[in-house]
């Protein structure tokens, strides 16, 4: 039987900058664009005393300022997130080979062959991340990825979950449906119209239902993940497959120049990611986010790939001169996609 572990870091933003700041423990601690929260931004993360007065990642900085006026907001420092990850999957490493890298706060191992009994191996891993890092994190441990995911986040924070085959019925069935990796706000509407708001519900449905519903594909992934049934291995060699940066600006603009000058400082960051990844890119997507929150995209795929910032520009360039530019822009973003290493 397969034994997959799925870590995640509690309040990870706000817990990396409470470490280095010890003032702050205990304090409403809110993570999000420049820290000033009367500006414009969102929400990257709360610690869980902000969560307590409704603060949460994504929402606009202005309101978690109301919400909770009292808070320490902060800039987003990603340089030391990122350098506090790589400690952690270091330690992570030392566990077991197989490890599927899933984003800065978050990985899956593959602790099959690890002889050690499931609690052991967890607690091992969560005290020796406290001792290298001071934080805490989050454990599930099951047969497979789609399991261990959910269960990490039953206990959070600073929890450990294990679940079994048999615990799918009592801990997974009561879950609502968005619980399910895949299932999202969409899926959730067409289940709830038709009464189902639980997994549980939704594995009572028969599989010739789900895919007269939900096509063949999505309608069986939907049945056996509502069993529990997860076969997808770890992904443990995972190239970037873009890289990209938008800012959101201060007052909307419909100022040519200062959209110019934006995305050219935003190509000159993407550009110099890709390069320090030794990676060069074909695709050129360019975003603009109106007033209204609308939001269009246009992309140019090269000939040939490179990393020159002046073919990338050009085509980036080429691509904003198909927008409309006489609106109100709020958000630039640039990015760069279809990868190869450089030789
Ligand atoms: P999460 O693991 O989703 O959140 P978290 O670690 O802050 O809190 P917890 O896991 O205890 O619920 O995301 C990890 C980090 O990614 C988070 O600290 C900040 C960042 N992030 C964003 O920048 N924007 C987002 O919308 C989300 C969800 C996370
Ligand atoms: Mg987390």
């Amino acid at each position: 039987m397969r034994r997959i572990l799925h870590i995640d870091m509690d309040a990870f933003f706000a817990a990396v900058e409470e470490k280095r700041r010890p003032e702050l423990a205990g304090k409403p601690v809110i993570i999000g664009g420049s820290g000033d929260p009367t500006k414009r931004g969102v929400v990257s993360t709360a610690s869980y005393e902000a969560r307590k007065y409704g603060v949460h990642s994504a929402m606009p900085l202005r309101t978690a300022y109301r919400l909770c006026p009292q808070g320490v907001f902060l800039p987003v420092d990603y340089e030391e997130y990122a350098r506090v990850s790589a400690v952690i999957k270091n330690i992570l490493r030392e566990f077991s080979p197989v490890m599927e890298d899933v984003g800065i706060d978050e990985a899956f191992l593959d602790i099959s062959d690890n002889e050690e009994p499931s609690e052991q191996i967890a607690h091992r891993i969560k005290t020796r991340i406290r001792e290298e890092t001071g934080l805490t994190a989050s454990v599930g441990i099951a047969p497979n990825k789609l399991l261990a995911k959910i269960a990490s986040d039953l206990q959070k924070p600073d929890g450990v979950t294990i679940l079994t085959e048999r615990g799918i019925q009592v801990r997974i069935w009561p879950l609502p449906v968005r619980k399910l990796w895949g299932v999202g706000p969409k899926t959730e509407d067409r289940l709830k119209a038709l009464g189902i708001s639980t997994i549980g519900e939704l594995a009572s449905l028969p599989l010739d239902h789900l895919t007269e519903l939900f096509g063949k594909s999505y309608g069986s992934y939907l049945f056996e993940a509502s069993h529990g049934v997860d076969n997808r291995p770890l992904v443990t060699c995972r190239e970037p497959k873009s890289s990209s940066r938008e800012t959101t600006f201060e007052r909307d603009t419909n100022n040519y120049a200062v959209i110019a000058r934006t995305l050219h400082d935003l190509i000159a960051d993407v550009v110099a990611d890709i390069v320090k990844q030794g990676l060069k890119a074909r695709t050129v997507t360019v975003k603009l986010r109106y007033g209204n929150f609308e939001t269009h995209t246009k992309a140019k795929t090269l000939p040939a790939l490179t990393d020159s910032v002046d073919e990338l520009k050009a085509a980036a360039f080429e691509c904003l001169s198909g927008f409309y530019l006489k609106r109100w822009v709020r958000l630039v973003g640039f990015r760069l996609s279809g990868f190869a290493k450089a030789e």
